[in-house]
């Protein structure tokens, strides 16, 4: 198999798993793994392509002639934003047992808030048992998904068959059976339809502090849930957290799901922590599988390197 261009893997995901996975991945190649203690200062020249997931901010001068930087994972704003660039394609991680766990982290959440959990789990740690009236069926809630992507649309697709009434927003206009939809000049009219709020959008400069105390402020107050409810597995960068804990202790919102924060890991702090509306989750709601992950990458440099397109390519000029 002479000829093969070494891979470079730096990937800031449990040690384990990754070697693990590398076990009969890439096979022909050379596998440069950067968490191997003796890889630290190694040459990186004459290296086509590199996978990563917040990697060592010298990764990209020192492999100069790198032709494809794929992803570690679906968001991109962990290279994009972190390091000079240089002008080679990005491919994000697209694959099935991703969207899979995303849509059932979503479902979870929304099925959690139309069922109480947080009270339930408030009222078991008190031994008390009284059932909280009235009981909303989910075709009474509207759920609106920020964010109609990939993970978004499958999201989407689940709440639907739960029974939710689900509504979307993104950039530009989408038409996706059964969902009403909206674009950017359609914000306020879906946030006062929203109950609760699903944030599926990537970090960029544009959706940076999104979710801020005026977005809360115009979501559906009075729907069957009461309050609003805000559920972010996006990006932390798109949540004000000082307006998400007011509004969450103003009743503003009646609840929260969160998986991602402005700052990983999140403080021990933070009042979020110990709010009985609040569900955490360290970032954990879609984690990638990583044998998936390097099958994906194989099957993209396959396309790469017989004149094929590569696909899940990042817009940079987007930011995803
Ligand atoms: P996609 O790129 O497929 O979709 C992004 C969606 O966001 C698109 O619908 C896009 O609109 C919309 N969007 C982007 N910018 C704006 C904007 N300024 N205004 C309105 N809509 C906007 O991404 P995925 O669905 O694959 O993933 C979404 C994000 O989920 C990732 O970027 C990542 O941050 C996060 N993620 C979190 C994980 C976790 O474990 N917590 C795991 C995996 C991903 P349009 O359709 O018009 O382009
Ligand atoms: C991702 C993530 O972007 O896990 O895939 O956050």
């Amino acid at each position: 198999m002479a000829g093969k261009s070494p891979i470079v893997v730096d990937l800031k995901f449990s040690r384990t798993s990754v070697a693990e996975a590398l076990e009969g991945a890439f096979r022909g190649r050379e596998v440069i793994n950067m968490a191997l203690p003796e890889n630290a200062g190694r040459e990186l020249q004459g290296i086509d392509y590199a996978v990563v997931w917040k990697p060592d901010p010298t990764l990209f001068s020192r492999a100069k002639d790198l032709k494809v930087i794929f992803s570690g994972g679906a968001g991109v704003d962990h290279i994009l934003s972190a390091y000079k660039l240089p002008d080679l394609p990005v491919v994000r991680f697209v694959d099935r047992s991703l969207t899979d766990r995303m849509s059932e982290w979503v479902v979870l959440q929304a099925l959690s808030h139309l069922r109480r959990a947080p009270v339930y789990a408030v009222q078991q740690r008190e031994r008390l048992w009284r059932e909280i009236d009235p009981q909303p069926e989910a075709r009474d809630v509207t759920v609106g998904i920020m964010g109609l992507g990939v993970l978004g649309r499958d999201a989407a697709k689940k709440l639907k068959l739960m029974g939710f009434n689900v509504i979307g927003w993104s950039r530009s206009p989408k038409r996706i059976e059964g969902i009403e939809t909206f674009d950017a000049a359609g914000l306020d009219a879906f946030l006062s339809r929203t109950d609760i709020l699903v944030g599926l959008l990537p970090l960029t400069a544009n959706t940076k502090g999104i979710y801020d105390a005026s977005l809360f402020a115009r979501l559906r107050q009075g729907g069957a849930l009461g309050k609003p409810v805000f559920i972010n597995a996006g990006r932390g960068g798109s949540q004000v957290e000082m307006d998400l804990v007011e509004a969450l202790e103003k009743g503003v919102l009646g609840g929260a799901s969160l998986d991602v924060f402005e700052s990983e890991p999140l403080s021990p702090e933070s009042s979020l922590w110990a709010m009985e509306n609040a569900i955490i989750t360290p970032h954990a709601a879609a984690s990638s599988d990583v044998r998936a992950l390097f099958a994906h990458v194989e099957a993209q440099i396959a396309r790469f390197e017989t004149g094929q397109p590569l696909e899940y390519v990042v817009d940079r000029d987007a930011g995803y």
